[in-house]
């Protein structure tokens, strides 16, 4: 029986070849073959903890060493693990772009750093970092350091201290949503990877580029709450599937010991 090359359409490929404009939205997934828990997914981190019991400024003021301690803990995992292929994909396909003459934006939810230390330049993390930190009341950048007993205060003034992350409820950061929805508005193809598409204005980004006339497509083993809006299903992981798509255009795949740019 035929089998096709790849599980991705020749019009994936077409559109990608002529597009000027490329943004890419990026979720959870791509980093669970890094070992990084997504939220949503049966073994996810929210499995154990609700979103509503820990994501949120009431949640945190209610108990913030409950709070703290399970960004402390996520914080360990993620300087833990590194990139995986998925991450270098989107490097290498920022690189193929932008080589031609084009426009590239990768927008992520995650707030792992892992596109960063795989070579992503053209970036904006929607949801903030959980490597920083900083005091609720004063705002000075703060050290989240082993948590003693009780919660982590600001050596200035003694608020609590908080990630740089986005929760349910906050505004995202202006420019990064700012960036993303433009790049979305003006994208001639737009990826959304490795996300469920529940949380928004996140979930939103590829519906606008589809409605602003880009060829949309997602790249996930199980369909996101928006596949059906959108043209193409590419069902798969994100750590096997981009680098597929990264081959067929013929654009080079950095290896994982290679230094960065
Ligand atoms: C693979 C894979 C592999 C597995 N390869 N794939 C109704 C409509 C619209 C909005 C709202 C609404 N009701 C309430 C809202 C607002 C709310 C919201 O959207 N709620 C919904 C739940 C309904 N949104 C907000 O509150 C946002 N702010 C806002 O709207 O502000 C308005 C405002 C304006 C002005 C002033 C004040 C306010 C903020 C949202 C912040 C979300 N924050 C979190 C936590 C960040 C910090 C942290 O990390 O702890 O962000 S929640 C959590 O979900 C995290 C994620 O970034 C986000 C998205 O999750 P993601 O990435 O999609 O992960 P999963 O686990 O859901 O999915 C993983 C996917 O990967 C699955 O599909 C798998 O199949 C797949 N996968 N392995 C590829 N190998
Ligand atoms: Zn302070």
């Amino acid at each position: 029986m035929h089998q096709p090359l790849y599980p991705f359409s020749d019009t994936l490929v077409r559109r990608l070849r002529e597009a000027e404009r490329v943004a890419v939205l990026t979720g959870a997934g791509i980093s669970a073959e890094s070992g990084v828990p997504t939220f949503r997914d049966p073994d996810g981190l929210w499995q154990k903890f609700r979103p509503e019991e820990l994501a949120n400024v009431e949640a945190f003021l209610d108990n913030p060493t409950l709070v703290q301690g399970w960004y402390a803990h996520r914080r360990a995992v993620v300087e833990d693990v590194a990139p995986n292929d998925g991450h270098r994909a989107l490097a290498a396909l920022e690189r193929w772009v932008v080589g031609r003459g084009g426009e590239f934006l990768l927008a992520t939810q995650n707030v792992d750093g892992l596109h960063r230390r795989a070579g992503s330049e053209s970036l904006v993390e929607l949801h903030g970092t959980i490597t920083r930190s900083h005091c609720i009341d004063c705002h000075a950048p703060a050290h989240e350091s082993a948590l003693e007993a009780g919660p982590l205060t600001c050596e200035n003034c003694g608020g609590l201290v908080r990630p740089d992350v986005v929760w349910f409820g906050e505004a995202l950061p202006e420019e990064a949503i700012g960036r993303a929805t433009e790049a979305a508005a003006m994208a001639d193809v737009y990826l959304s990877v490795g996300t469920s598409s529940v949380v928004y204005p996140a979930a939103g980004l590829p519906q606008i580029a589809r409605q602003s006339g880009a060829y949309v497509a997602e790249v996930n083993p199980e369909p996101s709450d928006i596949a059906w809006r959108l043209h193409e299903q590419v069902r798969g992981r994100a750590g096997d599937i981009l680098p597929e798509i990264v081959g067929a255009l013929g654009a080079a795949m950095p290896r994982p010991d290679e230094p960065l740019p």
